[in-house]
């Protein structure tokens, strides 16, 4: 399989390679694509030296799929540009998600839907991959009437330059750049992307529209408040939910630890939660502080835990890739739809 990278350069490209390496990927040929001031630069995969190409080269080489981390105006331009030549693309941007005619893919809850057509399909935010994840089983068992999520966002989500401000302040110097409004060192900043008019931000809509969007039912209401917070693990939600139907917390509980890609860890006895510094590194979705929520009928509350950078980036992404190679829809064994 030809496999390009692009955006290799930034955090979550970076990720990317680490977690084809581990995902042992079928790649004959790895292709690292980044912006013309990256280009020549090397990069490591899998033991070797790579140059990395620019755009125009990258669509020449014809990858069979291309895994896009390069923000949503680079996604917009190009994207179409590798489907053309028959090139699946893989968009972590926001720039397809929303786009009726785009999937948007959870790879456990949803890749069943893909065909040898979808030539671009779009990977979630990282925030709606961990929350989604958890809440797939549990809408379709008992129907999902409303969902309250506040978010608390590491810094890693906002990329270098944020992690390079945190480091500073940490220090006590100013940084040399602000990707912040504020000093997020002992702060926390509720303010995840730009605000719209609705006096949301972009980030709490991602929330709104793509988990209605992924589990295909708009009644579903759901209300979110982002925050960014001085964390580099993992992102961590507090979400709330109420359902249609009466549960069992054991039975939601079995229910989410028999779940693909979810690790419950909830034994407060044992102070047992899960935490970004045990999620950073791992492919998982970790859920845990399940508990009835006694101010409503049919009230649940949980905490959802996982490293943004992977199953909210790189590993969600690669996993659709492994599917749609393991289903023979990339590629020169691709079988039209
Ligand atoms: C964030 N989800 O955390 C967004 C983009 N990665 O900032």
């Amino acid at each position: 399989m030809r496999v390009a990278v692009v955006g290799v350069t930034g955090m979550v490209g970076n990720v990317m390679i680490k977690v084809l390496e581990e995902h042992q990927f079928p790649i004959t040929e790895f292709i690292p694509v980044a912006s013309e001031r990256s280009v020549g630069k090397e990069v490591v995969y899998n033991g070797s030296k790579y140059a990395i190409i620019g755009m125009e080269a990258a669509i020449a080489a014809r990858p069979d799929v291309a895994i896009f981390s390069a923000g949503g105006g680079t996604s917009l331009e190009w994207a179409p540009k590798f489907a053309a030549v028959g090139t699946t693309v893989i968009d972590n941007s926001s720039a397809w998600r929303m786009d009726p005619s785009k999937k948007l893919i959870v790879p456990e809850i949803n890749a069943n839907t893909l065909t040898a057509d979808d030539k671009i399909i779009a990977n979630p935010n990282c925030s709606t991959i961990q929350m989604v994840l958890a809440l797939a089983p549990l809408h379709q068992k008992y129907g999902i009437k409303r969902i309250v999520v506040s978010t608390y966002q590491s810094i890693t989500g906002t990329g270098m330059k944020a992690v390079k401000q945190y480091q500073m302040e940490r220090k006590g110097f100013e940084a040399d750049e602000m990707a912040y409004a504020y000093p997020i060192f002992e702060n926390c900043i509720p303010h995840c992307d730009s605000f719209l008019e609705n006096d949301y931000t972009k980030e709490e809509m991602k929330l709104v529209n793509e988990t209605r969007k992924i589990l295909g039912d708009q009644s579903i209401a759901i209300t979110s408040t982002t925050v960014r917070v001085p964390v580099l693990g993992g992102h961590s939600e507090s979400v709330n939910i109420e359902f249609n139907q009466p549960f069992e917390v054991a039975d939601v509980k079995k229910l989410l630890s028999e779940t693909p890609g979810i690790v419950v860890q909830d034994n407060p006895a044992k102070n047992e939660y899960p935490m970004p510094m045990l999620a950073k590194d791992h492919d998982e979705v970790f859920v845990g502080r399940i508990r009835r929520d006694e101010s409503i009928a049919n009230g649940l509350n949980m905490w959802i835990v996982a490293d943004n950078l992977r199953k909210g980036a790189a590993t969600n992404a690669v996993q659709i890739a492994k599917y749609l190679a393991a289903h023979h829809l990339i590629g020169q064994t691709a079988v039209p739809a």
